[in-house]
């Protein structure tokens, strides 16, 4: 396909912690010089999951909290394209949870970008599961539970007000996916400056395992560990948290071959005789496809 797309200009409140992924997705697929039409871009629903517009980038809009099996999908049937995940907490960690803990088994090579604002932005201040800060049930901590699951292979978390961390933390993800090692994980802590700013209060509540020289990166068990004590302190922990040594890579997967090419005109006639028989009538009974 030829067809390429002038990307929009986010929408996003002014300050909103979203621009910070934006851009550390940008200078990422920059960085390692993947041209734009060999990135897809699908996203959630939520403030997040309009970042798709602003790439020319492939895009998808997926369903509330099924962007995850929808780039499982579309990293299988085209093992060519760096495929890249991006949504919210609320569709990620609350609609979404079951497909993230599979997401972590079946380590087929993306990278998933969880924009953890600790609310539903888009639907005006909601609490979410991951309240770190203000969650009145206890809090959803995305990272925490890919540890906790044998399969998986990188897990990581940044912070918008870190931005270079960030930018870093990007790049190695996306080379994760790419060099085919399977499933890699960002939760980027992203606040939302309308509903929940908790930018005052993140500084003093991170802490930073990249500059600590004597936390490694390889170890499951002292990432889990680390986690955990650092938990009953109320602190969390952001940087490269656990990335697995062996080339795990796609090795659960089926072998699903690349896409031959375009659709044929008789799939296509097919496409649209299946989309007819959903259009939504009217009560005058015209039909319209939404
Ligand atoms: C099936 C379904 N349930 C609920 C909604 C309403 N809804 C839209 S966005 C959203 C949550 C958004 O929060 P989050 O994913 O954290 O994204 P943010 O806006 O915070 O970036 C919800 C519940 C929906 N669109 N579809
Ligand atoms: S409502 Fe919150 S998450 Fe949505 S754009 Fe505004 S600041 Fe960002
Ligand atoms: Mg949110």
């Amino acid at each position: 396909m030829a067809r390429t797309y002038t990307p929009s200009l986010p929408i996003w409140c002014a300050g909103c912690g979203h621009f910070g992924v934006l851009n550390a997705l940008r200078s990422a697929v920059r960085d390692l010089r993947i041209p734009l039409h060999e990135v897809a871009l699908l996203a959630g629903i939520g403030c997040s999951g309009t970042i798709q517009n602003y790439l020319g980038t492939y895009g998808y809009h997926a369903l509330h909290g099924r962007v995850v099996p929808t780039a499982i999908g579309v990293a299988l049937a085209d093992p060519r394209l760096t495929v890249v995940a991006a949504g919210g907490d609320g569709d990620g960690y609350a609609i979404g949870a079951g497909h993230l803990i599979h997401a972590f088994r079946r380590n087929v090579s993306l990278t998933y970008v969880c924009m953890n604002n600790e609310t539903y932005g888009l639907t005006k201040g909601q609490s979410s599961p991951s309240g770190f800060l203000a969650g009145d049930e206890g809090s959803f901590d995305g990272p925490l539970a890919g540890l906790a699951i044998r399969g998986s292979t990188f897990i990581a978390r940044g912070y918008t007000g870190r931005p270079e961390q960030l930018a870093r933390l990007m790049r190695a993800a996306l080379e994760h996916s790419r060099e085919r090692r399977g499933f890699a994980f960002l939760e980027v802590i992203s606040p939302c400056v309308t509903y929940a700013d908790t930018y005052p209060d993140w500084e003093h509540t991170l802490y930073d395992v990249d500059a600590d020289a004597a936390y490694s990166s390889g170890d499951r068990a002292l990432a889990f560990s680390t986690a955990l004590r650092l938990a009953e302190d109320r602190r969390l922990p952001i940087g490269l948290l656990y990335r697995a040594a062996e080339h795990a890579a796609d090795a659960s997967a089926p072998a699903v071959p690349a896409s031959s090419g375009a659709p044929t005109p008789d799939l296509v006639a097919r496409y649209e005789e299946l989309l007819g028989r959903y259009a939504v009538r009217s009560s005058s009974g015209a039909g319209a496809a939404r």
